[in-house]
């Protein structure tokens, strides 16, 4: 289904006066809003495909209505998203899961609907039907060769999915390692691993990056042979320049101090791209900022910090994307969430005065600096968020906007109540 702007304008005008007023008590407050609008209009979170279906646990799925059944039905709800919060602008396909078949017409459909095509996902992690070899015991680390090629050819098999769509990178995420002790040879598979990404690396056409995303456990539980961010980085050093590390944020082992490992890859110049999603206990997929908002207010810190001490443009010099499962929400209202928590604590990160924060830290004055972060994080940024949505021809209240205008209900009656999505 399309949102015309007559939907949008109408939603927006009865908010326009309490917005104006909100925005006007705040911006009095700030010297540079119109940086930061300017910042936050630019700034744009892929949409996994993998997302817009219901997602389950390894217990059961429940499926939800109007699911996007296709490929097509897929990128129409990220434009969805986007027509709302402006700020949603591209999907990232997971192969096999949403191979297209026809790159041209996908292509123009993607123009059309006004997205771009981020960064391409391949899968080794599971066997799929009529597949020859097995990746239960790993996939580039495999003991058999062959096992290993088989994996190699898919990854080169998806980048060029990615370059016929006019992508520029792809994540790669193993879930190689070994379940018991005994079981693995950490250096024989991290080796038969390196040796396949650099098959792969090879492939990569010259303006492309390859991201190598790291996870401490699960579904292996004893060993994980990408496992943390050292070993991502040991793989990205050895590969080349046009390899990087991936920070998913919910693949760390608990407590990891995050904001401090963006900040050092950021210092070697080898973060590459990022998955928001939030968790209380592991990799939990979900909605970003619903658990520990702070948390993601001081990764946006680093983040900011340290971009633009390489002066890095924020909106495009890393890959951001949404990785989240949505296992009792409608997925489009969680994805909505997501985005909005990310640009609030994006803006509050924009915020932070990083002239006082170095006097601060120069000084040794750790209340100061306590301070300085939390005037920022402490700060009612939505109005902000808002304008910029609202200045780029989006929703002041896209959640509000999506349930007032009964959309789920909508695709419901556009595509059935008994849809499933592909790959989940
Ligand atoms: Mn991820």
């Amino acid at each position: 289904m399309k949102l015309n702007q007559d939907i949008i304008e109408s939603h927006n005008q009865p908010l326009l006066k309490n917005h104006q007023s909100n925005f006007d008590f705040i911006s009095s407050r700030l010297p540079h809003v119109d940086s930061i609008i300017k910042k936050l209009v630019d700034f744009n979170v892929a949409i996994p495909s993998w997302a817009l279906g219901t997602g389950g646990t390894r217990f059961a799925r429940f499926s939800g209505v109007g699911e996007p059944s296709t490929l097509e039905e897929k990128m129409h709800d990220v434009a969805l998203l986007h027509r709302l919060n402006q700020s949603s602008g591209a999907i990232s396909l997971h192969i096999p899961w949403d191979i297209p078949q026809d790159h041209l017409a996908t292509k123009e459909l993607a123009s059309e609907l006004n997205i771009k095509f981020d960064a391409v996902n391949s899968n080794t992690f599971q066997d799929q039907p009529n597949q020859q070899l097995s990746y239960k015991f790993g996939s580039l680390q495999h003991v058999d060769k062959s096992v290993r090629q088989q994996a190699i050819n898919h990854n080169i098999e998806v980048i060029n999915h990615g370059v016929a769509l006019g992508s520029k990178s792809i994540t790669v995420w193993l879930s190689d390692g070994s379940c018991f002790p005994g079981q693995l040879n950490f250096r024989k598979a991290f080796q038969h691993t390196l040796e396949g990404l650099r098959e792969i690396y090879a492939a990569l056409p010259n303006d492309w990056k390859m991201f190598v995303e790291y996870k401490a456990y699960e579904p292996n539980f004893y060993s994980t042979t990408v496992g943390d961010w050292g070993q991502s980085l040991l793989y990205a050093n050895k590969l080349g320049s046009k390899a990087y590390t991936l920070v998913d944020l919910g693949h760390h082992l608990p407590n990891a101090n995050i904001e401090q490992i963006v900040s050092l890859l950021l210092m070697e110049q080898k973060l590459g791209g990022f998955h928001f999603n939030d968790s209380k206990y592991g990799d939990d997929d979900l909605t970003v900022g619903s658990m520990k908002p702070y948390q993601l207010f001081l990764i946006f810190n680093e983040l900011v910090e340290g971009m633009d001490a390489q002066n890095m443009i924020h909106a495009s010099d890393l890959g951001w994307m949404i990785d989240a499962s949505h296992n009792v929400k409608d997925p489009l209202e969680d994805l909505l969430q997501s985005v909005e928590a990310i640009m609030i604590s994006y803006a509050q990160a924009l915020l932070v005065d990083r002239k006082s924060l170095t006097e601060a830290q120069e000084q040794n004055d750790v209340v100061r600096a306590q301070e300085i972060l939390q005037e920022a994080y402490r700060t009612d940024v939505r109005p902000i968020v808002a304008e910029a949505r609202l200045v780029s021809g989006g929703a002041i209240n896209p959640l509000g906007l999506y349930r007032s205008n009964s959309i789920r209900k909508k695709l419901m009656e556009e595509r059935g109540s008994n849809t499933k999505a592909t790959g989940l």
